[in-house]
């Protein structure tokens, strides 16, 4: 993957295959440019034109919300050419579709909330359209079906029940895990969580809370979480810590990767703008710690740019985490990192505290009776040239 000395250029190297797992949703290259302050600067895209691009890119597959494929209130005809259309492009790239989800958002009729609204029709309504939409996914071949709740919240404190929602959001979970369980489909959800845009202040607002909520559900084992790298960081917290946390708790089903500079909107800038250093310990964690699902690019190409920038975009998103690959990969096989680590006494992490239970820890004086904490606290823990080492790493100079 590096370019090596007298091989081809490094703008050969890092080219992305479908071995990668690389996937984008339609709506992120498909985004228009449209925000609260100002209109489209781009066209709308064809589902087909985006399934033949990204293959030819090299991406494994696409992801879709339901209305980004079949327009809100398609008549049935009108959704078959849309899916057919769609599945003749699959069929013809090979590019996959590994995750679906439900648009419960854009249409005013979700403005209080989807399954939390508090209108008891209105969470009747998003429940049937998930429904409908979850039997496309698992047609479709898809394994996950992710569930971004971002109208789920309130902008007012008597607004919303919090506890009251909670109950109506695990019964909307039950619901839906009930549901694959009688179809029989290999399908599992991936909450999404992410703390406030649209709404004031989001439920579930973070990785630890979806988590906590999920331990509560009827079919825990088929619920995890869809951590998006902007969303945790929009809240000031360290991204790479969240995804170590999920894949701790067996959690981690998939993930939408992008970039955020700090506490602000949700700037979904693309893979490696914002904070490059917590993407390269991302990349390190997923390729190390075994995580087999799909590296998904759920950004949004900015919208000073036409068709060429948006194109760019997607293929520096799959780029970017390729040379973070192989960046964190040679940081690991450093024999100096090796020692810095070792210095560091991060093998002595993996060594359990008390392998020899309570009663060996209370019968051991040199736990505390002789120990001696003075001595233990001079100890240097020499984190600042392994820090630097990374660094290096980072910045391609070792
Ligand atoms: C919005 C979310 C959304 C989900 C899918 O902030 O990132 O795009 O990923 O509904
Ligand atoms: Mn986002
Ligand atoms: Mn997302």
């Amino acid at each position: 993957m590096t370019a090596p000395a007298g091989g081809p250029a490094v703008s050969e190297c890092f080219r992305p295959t479908p071995e990668d797992r690389f996937t984008f949703g339609l709506w992120t290259v498909g985004w228009q440019g449209r925000d609260p302050f100002g209109d489209a600067t781009r066209p709308a895209l064809d589902p087909v034109e985006t399934v033949e691009r990204l293959a030819a890119l090299g991406a494994y597959g696409i992801t879709f919300h339901d209305d980004d494929l079949i327009p809100f209130g398609a008549s049935d005809g009108e959704r078959d050419t849309a899916v057919g259309r769609f599945r003749a492009a699959l069929d013809r790239t090979g590019l996959a579709v590994p995750m679906a989800t439900t648009n419960l958002f854009t249409h005013p009729v979700f403005k209080d909330g989807a399954f939390t609204a508090n209108d008891r029709d209105v969470r009747r309504f998003a429940l049937r359209k998930t429904l409908r939409n979850i039997d496309l996914a698992a047609e479709l071949g898809a394994r996950v079906y992710v569930a971004w709740g971002g109208r789920e919240g309130a902008e007012s404190g008597a607004a919303k029940d919090v506890r009251t929602a909670l109950d109506r959001m695990k019964e909307a979970f039950d619901l839906l895990g009930q549901y694959v369980t009688e179809q029989g489909y290999d399908l599992r959800f991936a909450i999404e969580p992410k703390p406030n845009e649209p709404r004031g202040d989001i439920l579930l607002p973070t990785v630890g809370h979806a988590l906590a909520f999920i331990e509560r559900l009827e079919r825990p084992e088929l619920v995890g979480v869809n951590p998006e790298t902007g969303h945790e960081q929009m809240a000031g917290l360290n991204f790479p810590h969240g995804i170590a946390q999920a894949l701790w708790a067996g959690k981690l089903f998939h993930i939408d990767l992008n970039g955020q500079s700090g506490i602000k909107y949700d700037q979904d800038l693309r893979f490696g703008a914002g904070d490059l250093r917590q993407a390269f310990w991302l990349v390190d964690l997923l390729e190390t710690a075994g995580y087999e699902g799909p590296r998904h690019f759920d950004f949004k190409p900015v919208r000073t740019d036409g068709a060429d920038g948006v194109w760019e975009a997607a293929r520096n998103c799959m780029r970017t985490y390729l040379i973070l690959r192989e960046r964190a990969a040679a940081f690991r096989a450093d024999p100096d990192v090796g020692r810095a680590l070792a210095a560091s006494r991060l093998p002595e992490l993996a060594v359990p505290t008390a392998p020899d239970g309570l009663a060996g820890l209370l019968a051991d004086p040199s736990a505390y009776e002789t120990f001696d904490p003075d001595a233990a606290a001079e100890r240097s823990m020499a984190f600042e040239h392994l820090d630097q080492l990374a660094l290096e790493h980072l910045l391609g100079v070792r």
